[in-house]
């Protein structure tokens, strides 16, 4: 079933729409009321479709799936929505014929991204939700309508400075509310128990502060198959506007708190990747959109449904990492509060109902709240919690037999904290990590007494990007060209590009598809000549790094690199160097003092080399600010090298590397996360891999027999590298800018260690790496060849395959076969 389009009608609804919200004819409009009146007649088309979504469900009552998630980076929705109901070109030339001298592209620039998460784990949800619908899997994205979302990041001298981002401004063309579906949110106060006549007893919360959650809704488009699903975002608002005239002072004094805390509640989306912060917003923020889902979900399912019994048949919650764990303790709540059930009958439906996925080892990034704070905010669920720990404690030690030691280093609470991805765990049936090395790591090592205890809840399922977006829409050209030669069957089967193996040596589709990378290379360059006022050769390597900035992620190893080039050409201003430009994009959270000066530091060595006439011969170093969703949809179908240099075992996956592959770059990494299947699925000749295994890694940890001062005393190049970073070079004005950055990676301070992300140790093999790069990129030939290779090969990286195995190995889902009588 594909999308009913009917032109005239279009252009009629274009017209109408600028008449009656712009008061405007087409002549005299903005750009931006344009692309609000396309926007809502795309959105008019997908309405009927929704409905018919809607009514298929009502009808079947399917599974459905509820993915909680604190992050949706949904970028742009214009034209993602017009890629899969396949009415691009159609949409163009409706403009066209309207004598609009405007490309769809110029309009599409107009929307801002919903930038509603950080980086991997939220942008993962997007490409889910994509999945989905394109697979007709009833599902629901749950999470938080942020009036802020990630922050608008500039660089100003050099650093990075934070604005925020008033996505909501102009209003949102794509949601709906949905006053119908509020429900409360409570929290604080006391709990007080009764006994019933029957001897039962019932706990009550008394005394607490409510705020209204009422969900918004964003269409999922599916591709070409006329479902939707919703993207359901809570917002906040105080339970009643009125209530400030009516109450006494102690009532007047609440109400004034209430209308704060909504107001409050989601305002800003928390700006830490990978850093857990124990902040109470954020705990509220958890608790908001978890129970506002839970509640909403238990009640949809009851409309159809007498007996609870029957919710882990109909319902599946998947936390999305343990931001939202606390749907564990939620769920046993409703279940024994408010419906009544025993504790065993409630919490074997809870545990066949949720599930968990890992996204991250780092300890950092481990969230514990502490008890106190814990229990004021949430009274009940606190309870709860700790007799699910009471009762797990009792059968680790009665039927596992475990030491004292072991239960108390696997306790849902000890040491005054309660953790959650330990609650997590025992709440749920199924644990996933989102790579196989990374699910290994988990068992073997970080969850290993959980592992132990419950081995069937363990299983992988690794990552994956929607097609859709990172081929379809950022790369047009590429997508036309593989579509001319093997069909279009590529939007939904991935694997179809298996069959452009034989053209890798196709001197015509080699032209083509390098001339098509050169075309991607020439746009790029034109957006970092208008952001950036820096001209590209795009002949040169693009050799690019964009992610968030993390220590773990290694752009220092990075820069390091870039400065040893340096010193090469400085030294050697004869030689033939391969011209390359080192692209970088990455925020770093605004509290992450380092990260913020390993941006600095980038800029600094850009200015170095940019303005360095020898030099610039060779190397340009770029820093592209506000890396988001949209520019990576221009810089990444511009790369030949994609850089993927984490500390191995300390990426869980990386999607960007699926993102490149997919685009035709070819891969400089370390054998860490899904680079590792990318290595598998490529082979050993198209990908340049370097450095320490997950393995060396986590030993060295183990024997603390690292000394990165004997390779700065023995690497004479590596030594002058570093300090160049001490002497002024890079900062003349302020010597000692950067020599916290030097000490960290040779001096031990404090606690810390020294370079513990090994980035002296695997510098030379990664130096070695890369002029194994410039020797395969002198061979054009061949270097096209692997290109393609590369996007052949990229086939297991569809979120679809994700999304699948998600499917019928966790949620048991069925896809939703909608007839015509749906409609
Ligand atoms: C509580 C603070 C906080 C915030 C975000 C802790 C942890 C996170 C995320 C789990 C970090 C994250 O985005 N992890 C990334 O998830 C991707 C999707 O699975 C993986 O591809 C990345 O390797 C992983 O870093």
């Amino acid at each position: 079933m594909s999308y009913s389009f009917n032109k005239s009608k279009f252009k009629e609804e274009i017209l109408d729409h600028v008449r009656n919200f712009s008061r405007k004819t087409l002549e005299d409009c903005s750009l931006q009321e344009l692309y609000q009146a396309v926007a809502f007649a795309v959105r008019d088309i997908i309405t009927d479709h929704w409905i018919a979504t809607q009514r298929a469900y009502n009808q079947k009552t399917p599974k459905t799936l509820y993915y909680l998630s604190m992050e949706f980076l949904i970028g742009r929705a214009l034209g993602n929505n017009l890629v899969n109901m396949g009415i691009m070109e159609e949409v163009q030339e409706v403009l066209d014929e309207l004598n609009i001298k405007i490309n769809l592209a110029a309009i599409e620039e107009q929307e801002p991204d919903a930038g509603l998460g950080n980086g991997g784990l939220g942008r993962l949800a997007a490409c889910f939700m994509d999945s989905l619908s394109t697979l007709s899997y009833p599902a629901y994205g749950c999470g938080i309508r942020y009036n802020y979302g990630i922050f608008k990041q500039k660089i100003e001298d050099g650093y990075q400075v934070e604005y925020p981002d008033d996505w909501l401004k102009n209003g949102n063309p794509w949601e709906v509310k949905r006053t119908d579906n509020a429900r409360e949110i409570k929290f604080g106060g006391t709990v007080s128990s009764f006994v019933d006549e029957r001897g039962k007893i019932h706990f009550v919360q008394q005394d607490y502060e409510s705020v209204l959650a009422i969900p918004y809704d964003m269409p999922i488009v599916g591709y070409k198959n006329g479902f939707i699903n919703a993207l359901r975002l809570w917002d906040a608002e105080a339970p009643d506007k009125f209530i400030l005239r009516f109450f006494d002072q102690g009532a007047y004094q609440k109400a004034v708190e209430q209308q704060t805390l909504a107001k409050t509640l989601v305002e800003v989306l928390y700006p830490n990747d990978n850093h857990y912060q124990g902040k109470e917003l954020r705990l509220k923020q958890q608790y908001f959109f978890v129970s506002a889902t839970l509640q909403q979900a238990i009640a949809k399912f009851k409309k159809s449904h007498s007996s609870l019994y029957l919710l882990p048949e109909k319902v599946v919650f998947q936390m999305n990492d343990t931001h939202p764990a606390v749907a564990v303790a939620e769920l046993m709540r409703i279940l024994l509060d408010e419906e009544q059930l025993e504790w065993d009958e409630a919490f074997d439906i809870t545990t066949r109902t949720c599930a968990y996925t890992n996204h991250t080892i780092m300890i950092e990034a481990l969230e514990s709240w502490p008890i106190d704070l814990f229990s004021k905010l949430l009274p009940r669920i606190y309870q709860i919690i700790e007799e699910i720990n009471r009762r797990f404690c009792i059968s680790l030690r009665e039927e596992h037999h475990l030491s004292e030691n072991i239960i108390h280093n696997m306790s849902i609470i000890s040491d005054g904290q309660i953790k959650m991805a330990y609650l997590a765990i025992v709440g749920s049936f199924s644990v996933n990590g989102v790579a196989a090395i990374h699910t290994e790591i988990l068992k073997k090592d970080v969850l290993k007494n959980f592992y132990n205890v419950y081995p069937q809840k363990f299983n992988n399922k690794t990552n994956g990007i929607t097609q859709r977006r990172w081929l379809g829409h950022a790369n047009p050209e590429l997508a036309a060209l593989i579509t001319h030669t093997i069909g279009d069957k590529w939007y939904t089967d991935l694997m179809e590009l298996k069959k452009l193996l034989p053209y890798a040596h196709d001197k015509s589709f080699m032209k083509e598809f390098d001339d098509i990378k050169f075309h991607n290379k020439v746009r790029l360059a034109q957006y970092v000549k208008e952001h950036n006022g820096i001209v590209l050769n795009p002949h040169s390597i693009y050799d690019v790094q964009v992610k968030r900035l993390h220590e773990y992620k290694r752009q220092l190893m990075n820069v390091l690199h870039i400065l040893m080039l340096y010193n090469e050409i400085k030294d050697n201003p004869n030689g033939n160097f391969v011209p390359r430009t080192f692209i970088f994009g990455a925020k770093a959270a605004p509290g992450y003092r380092k990260a913020k000066l390993i941006i600095k530091l980038i800029n600094a060595v850009a200015d170095k080399v940019n303005n360095d006439p020898l030099v610039r011969k060779y190397l340009t170093v770029v820093f592209i600010e506000n890396y988001n969703v949209s520019n990576a949809e221009i810089i990444i179908p511009a790369a030949n090298v994609s850089e993927q240099i984490s500390t191995a075992s300390k990426e869980a996956s990386g999607t960007s590397n699926m993102k490149f592959m997919l685009n035709g770059a070819l891969t400089v990494g370390t054998l860490d996360g899904a680079n590792i299947e990318i290595y598998e699925e490529v082979g050993p000749e198209n990908i340049f891999i370097f450095g320490l295994t997950c393995q060396e890694v986590l030993e060295l940890y183990k024997s603390g027999n690292y000394s990165p001062w004997d390779i700065y005393h023995n690497d004479s190049e590596i030594n002058r590298t570093l300090k160049s970073l001490i002497n002024g070079t890079l900062s003349p004005d302020s010597p000692d800018l950067f020599v916290e950055i030097y000490e960290s990676l040779i001096n031990r301070a404090g606690d810390n260690l020294s370079d513990p992300y090994f980035i002296l140790k695997d510098l030379r093999p990664y130096h070695a790496a890369q002029k194994l790069v410039d020797k395969a990129y002198l061979d054009k030939e061949g270097w096209i060849q692997k290109a393609i290779i590369n996007t052949a090969c990229s086939g297991k990286f569809s979120s679809d395959r994700t999304i699948k195995q998600y499917s019928s190995e966790i949620w048991g889902l069925e896809s939703l076969k909608m007839n015509k009588k749906s409609y």
